[in-house]
């Protein structure tokens, strides 16, 4: 084999094998748990990283739990646009109904890995929260621009 496309061949190989490890790697870790495309906005033990987030008009934001712990995603309905549509894991149709939800049966519950999507229609700030975390600061916020 001609030496240079050996070493070619290897360079290659260890490459890949180094980003596949650094992109599973870096899904948990907390300063940059979305690297790559499979979320907008992750969840590390007790943050939402970033804990601001910018979108358009129009853009579906994907939140992931990159981390061991049970989380949601849950608007707070007097800290969005007025005319904007309520957003909660589990698809709660307002807040009194998505928090009652989590403390008696874990309703909009995301388990490690799992993802909730929500498309903003309405620019604006939209203030969030992880119900089983708020306390400790797990909130986070989407501006939405045209
Ligand atoms: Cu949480």
């Amino acid at each position: 084999m001609n030496r240079r496309v050996y070493l070619a061949a290897v360079g290659t190989t260890i490459s890949a094998g180094l980003a596949g490890c650094s992109t599973v790697r870096s899904a948990f870790e907390d300063d940059d748990p979305c690297s790559g495309d499979e979320c907008d906005i992750g969840m590390t033990r007790n943050e939402f990283i970033p804990e601001e987030y910018e979108a358009s008009v129009g853009e579906t934001v994907v939140w992931k739990n990159t981390s061991g712990a049970d989380h949601t995603v849950t608007a707070r309905e007097n800290s969005i646009p007025d005319d904007a549509e309520y957003f909660a894991s589990g698809d709660y149709e307002d807040e009194e109904t998505a928090i009652d939800a989590w403390h008696e049966y874990r309703g909009g519950r995301l388990g490690t890995r799992e993802t909730y999507e929500h498309t903003f229609e309405v620019p604006g700030e939209y203030l969030y929260i992880c119900e089983p975390h708020v306390k400790g600061g797990m909130i986070g916020t989407v501006v939405v621009t045209e």
